[in-house]
């Protein structure tokens, strides 16, 4: 069996990050997370879309929220609240050890890649997850309500203030992490999966890193991206709202063109099946597949999909 590489944001990208860890091997598969949420909130290092991921394959996440922990208990909030103390971004009793621990650890020297990697083991994960970088690399929008940090945009002012422009502060010398970089050099790489995720500020910080566009422009792996839009909207997220902010109409073809050199084929929702023509137009394969994810079925139903569709393309390959 063929390693598969994951490009990953948080929520949504998580969901097929399961399906695809409950479907191969750990040892089969890398899953790269964005940081570019990435922030220090009282005192500590907080890695939003790692710890979602963390938490979704340890089969811990809650299930409504999609972050944090199931049966957290908020009595630091609480307390923090009555201190008068910052409380718009939400610490749960459980979630808090993540953060302390990690900050300890990377204050002691540790790399983002170590302390996730040791986290995953402790949570008995068996994939590898890694982070894009061990460098910082911070997502900053320029918004109708002035420059704001990417927590400061979503959790804070709720995604409400328009955005004119998205910058990643740090990219242009952040080091891909090392699983991020040996997973793209592997000779058995049989696929490269974009998650679900939104692609301008999940995705984008990861494409931000010095050569990744390069490494996945060159790549002989099928890359494949799931397309975020179904039916004009958003499946979770602004995204939807950015891209009309930005722009950018509303459907698969503009994910399409996002991605373009990038991916050899887009998956879209079925409902968008008339859309087909439109994404082969931007120079990907179109595949229509049931993409929405509520239940685990459908979460390892979809990375089925996807990987079948790895397997086709390897063929086609082979055959040209
Ligand atoms: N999202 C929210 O909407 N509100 C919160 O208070 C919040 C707290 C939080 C704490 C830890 C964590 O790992 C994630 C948290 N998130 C929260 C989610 C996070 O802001 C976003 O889902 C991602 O950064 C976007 O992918």
């Amino acid at each position: 069996m063929s390693h598969v590489l994951a490009l990953c944001g948080g929520v949504g990208g998580a969901k097929l990050a399961l399906g695809l860890a409950r479907t191969l091997p750990g040892e089969d598969l890398t899953i790269i997370v964005n940081t570019g949420d990435d922030f220090e909130h009282l005192g500590l290092s907080i890695s939003p879309d790692i710890d979602t991921v963390l938490y979704t394959l340890a089969g811990l996440a809650d299930p409504e929220r999609g972050w944090g922990r199931a049966d957290e208990t908020w009595r630091f909030m609480e307390s923090l609240r009555a201190l008068g103390g910052e409380d718009w971004f939400q610490l749960g009793d459980l979630d808090l050890a993540l953060h302390v621990e990690r900050t300890r650890r990377l204050k002691a020297g540790e790399t983002l890649s170590a302390v996730t990697a040791f986290f995953a083991a402790r949570l008995g994960v068996a994939a590898r997850i890694a982070p894009m970088s061990d460098d910082s690399v911070r997502t900053i929008l320029r918004t109708s309500a002035g420059e704001l940090a990417f927590q400061h945009y979503f959790v804070r002012a709720r995604c409400a203030p328009r955005v004119d422009a998205i910058r990643f502060d740090g990219a242009a010398t952040a080091r891909m992490s090392p699983a991020f970089r040996n997973a793209l050099a592997r000779n058995d790489l049989g696929a490269i999966i974009v998650c679900p995720s939104n692609p301008y500020l999940s995705v984008d910080p990861i494409l931000a890193v010095p050569g990744v566009r390069e490494a996945l422009n060159a790549s002989a792996a099928p890359r494949i991206a799931i397309c975020p839009i179904i039916g004009g909207e958003s499946v979770k997220g602004p995204t939807a709202k950015l891209m009309q902010e930005l722009g950018v109409s509303v459907e698969p073809a503009s994910i399409a063109a996002h991605y373009r050199g990038l991916i050899d084929a887009l998956v879209i929702d079925r409902t968008d099946a008339a859309n087909a023509a439109d994404v082969e137009r931007e120079g990907a394969t179109c595949v229509a597949a049931a993409t929405l994810m509520r239940r685990e079925d459908d979460k390892i139903a979809l990375a089925h999909t996807v990987l079948e569709v790895a397997r086709g393309l390897r063929a086609r390959d082979v055959a040209a």
